[in-house]
């Protein structure tokens, strides 16, 4: 299916004389405090999100999976999903694939595809967590950490596949997440796995062409439970640093301690220009994988005030703006659209925090007075503004109604039926 203008006129419809009432209004508060709403919705209408390919189906655990309806079994039926995300927020304009469960047949349709929905392509993941079938050694004890040098070969060749296929698509970065770990103290040499790992890195970060950069993604454990070869973001920094200038930093959010002081690690990455990007979860335990802002979004804002004062006082280049959820109870395109709008709305609120208040509070140590400009800004209903830079794209002023009044989930499961199931976790 296709969510077309007149789905969104349509939706839209009922929603404008009320929407436009609480901009006017917000945008004459906004206007007291010297604020220019129209740039803030520019700098909104600019934020794209991309969309994890292994997210558009039911998630699942070792403790089982509740498979939903209608889901995309394909990677052209999942590129036409994120379609329809996009067509309603306009913020989605991108997908980020992860090889070999999106594997491409047809190079070309799935470029057409991608074009006529106005979706590009983000970074590509390699996945040496998994063994494929017929494969010739197993990663069962690591990959590019593994003593045996045949299955190091093995994954570094599968990571230059996956450049390749990249390449093909128009991709400019490849996304190398490690499970490679141990669960048992004694079960490998912790400095052997770190040197395995870097020699292994500067083999892929040979085969990436000119101008792409190689994402280090960083985990504390699981599926290990005693230590992981890149387990923090101190080792990714280290190795992003000896690898080279087209080697960063990511920062999987649902990838830390409980309690680290993410926005921190954020400042620190950016200080470096070592930051390449974000898969944006939330958690309240572990690597949970949940809706953007549904837990901590006092912390996503943090991060983006961190964000916001970094791309003014910092060197580092754009970052790759990704989701990585998994949904094991909701419809996951309902929560990716809730996904992506809390993140500009994070964005937003982090945009009109007063800086030089700020700035001027901290240099007195007023600390209540610093909590106070903060908190303003985060307590500011800034929804208005995300409505109306969608509204302004040719978007929907409420997407997840309109997802719902459109009645896109029924029309999936008409199309496809309530069998198919979507490769990824
Ligand atoms: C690992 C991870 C990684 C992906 C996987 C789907 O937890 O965050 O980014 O490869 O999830
Ligand atoms: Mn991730």
């Amino acid at each position: 299916m296709k969510i077309t203008a007149s789905h969104i006129e349509e939706a839209n419809e009922t929603l404008e004389k009320d929407h436009l009432e609480s901009l006017d209004f917000l945008s004459q508060r906004l206007a007291k405090k010297g604020i220019d709403t129209n740039l803030i919705i520019e700098k909104l209408q600019e934020l794209q999100i991309a969309i994890p390919s292994w997210a558009l189906g039911a998630g699942g655990t070792r403790f089982g999976r509740f498979s939903g309806a209608g889901e995309p079994s394909n990677i052209i039926q999942k590129i036409e999903d994120i379609g329809l995300i996009h067509a309603l927020n306009k913020s989605s304009n991108a997908v980020s694939l992860h090889i070999p469960w999106d594997i491409p047949q047809d190079y070309e349709a799935i470029r057409q595809l991608a074009k006529s929905l106005s979706i590009q392509f983000d970074a590509v993941n390699s996945n040496t967590f998994q063994d494929q079938v017929g494969q010739k050694e197993s990663y069962k004890y690591g990959s590019l950490a593994n003593t045996d040098q045949a299955v190091r070969e093995l994954a570094i060749a599968h990571n230059k596949e996956v450049i390749n296929i990249g390449e093909k698509l128009g991709s400019k970065a490849l996304t190398v997440w490690l499970a490679d770990g141990s669960s048992f103290p004694g079960q490998y040499s912790i400095r052997k796995a770190l040197q395995n790992t870097h020699e292994s890195l500067s083999e892929i970060y040979k085969a990436l062409p000119e101008d792409w950069k190689i994402l280090v993604e960083y985990k504390p454990y699981e599926p290990n439970f005693y230590s992981t070869v890149i387990q923090d973001w101190g080792t990714s920094f280290l190795l992003a640093n000896k690898l080279g200038p087209k080697a960063y930093t990511l920062v999987d959010l649902g990838h830390h301690l409980p309690n680290t002081n993410i926005e921190q690690i954020v400042t620190t990455l950016m200080s470096e220009e070592k930051l390449g990007g974000f898969h944006f979860n939330d958690s309240k335990y572990g690597d949970d994988d949940l809706t953007v802002g549904s837990v901590k979004p006092y912390q996503l804002f943090l991060i983006f005030h961190e964000l916001v004062q970094g791309f003014s006082e910092t060197n580092n280049p754009p970052l790759s703006w990704m989701i990585d959820a998994s949904h094991n109870i909701k419809d996951p395109l309902e929560d990716l659209l809730q996904s992506v709008e809390a993140i500009k709305l994070a964005f937003a609120q982090a945009l009109i925090i007063d800086q030089k208040a700020l700035e001027e509070a901290q240099n007195n140590h007023d600390t209540a007075k610093a909590q106070e400009i903060l908190q303003d800004a985060y307590r500011t209903d800034l929804r208005p503004l995300i409505a109306e830079a969608a509204r302004r794209s040719g978007g929907a002023i409420a997407p997840l109604n309109a997802y719902r009044q459109i009645g896109v989930r029924n029309q999936l499961i008409k199309e496809r039926g309530t069998s198919s199931k979507a490769s990824g976790l």
